[in-house]
């Protein structure tokens, strides 16, 4: 099966946990899309009824309501499931998300998600992370280049995403700096080094917030927990 029939499997493995009267976060990326699709096709059989989807970011918003699901503004829900994808999967399900841009709203939602469902694709899966996918760590614009100066001094290297010779900015207004580094042995002290950086909003690495995982392989669906 194509890359594309896997994500989808993984997709409907998440969705099937969802449950009528469900407060859902909806996840962003090409992943989450196959479940917010899935979640509509189930609301719009009938086969789903009074569930609230929130969403993390303008597209899955959109995406959400084009295909049936009731969508609420992110106040303070409590989100019985939320299904996002991750750019890496560590064997303890440790995450890197971000690839997509939201990762600020995304951690903002699933810290509130009784089960965080991941959904991928077994290109994520890692034995270490940052052993693929660089670190995205959203900045605000106001004095970007001493703020990047901060994060060199903690030895980051990398460089601001652009998209089509612009600098991207998410849906915050904010600028996306994706780290890299040389080896990282110790994931939350980075975490916290990070975070702690002035001018840094949120951090691309969702530590231990990730209950399981369903993970398309070409064998299958691979469900992996904490
Ligand atoms: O940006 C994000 O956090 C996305 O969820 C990303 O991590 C996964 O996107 P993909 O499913 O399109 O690979």
């Amino acid at each position: 099966a194509d890359l594309e029939a896997l994500k989808k499997e993984a997709a409907l493995r998440a969705v099937a946990l969802v449950e009528s009267g469900m407060c859902v976060g909806l996840g962003t990326g090409s992943t989450a899309k196959y479940a917010i699709e899935e979640l509509g096709r189930k609301i719009s059989s009938g086969e789903l009824t009074g569930i609230i989807g929130v969403a993390t970011s303008n597209a899955s918003e959109q995406l959400a309501r084009e295909v049936g699901v009731p969508v609420e503004e992110f106040d303070c829900q409590q989100f019985d499931v939320a299904i996002d994808g991750a750019d890496e999967i560590a064997p303890n399900l440790d995450l890197i998300k971000g690839l997509g841009g939201a990762l600020t709203r995304e951690k903002l939602l699933e810290l509130r998600a009784h089960r965080l469902v991941i959904i991928a694709d077994h290109t994520k899966l890692v034995k270490r992370i940052g052993e693929k996918a660089p670190i995205p760590v959203e900045i605000v614009r106001f004095g970007v280049a001493s703020t990047l100066e901060r994060l060199r001094d903690l030895g980051a290297g990398g460089e601001l995403r652009s998209r089509g010779g612009e600098h991207f900015v998410t849906d915050n207004g904010n600028l996306i700096f994706d780290a890299r580094f040389a080896r990282i042995d110790d994931a939350s002290a980075l975490a916290r080094d990070l975070k702690l950086t002035a001018g840094v909003v949120e951090t691309g690495l969702f530590l231990g917030m990730a209950e399981r995982a369903f993970v398309a392989t070409p064998e299958g669906v691979r469900e992996l927990t904490r």
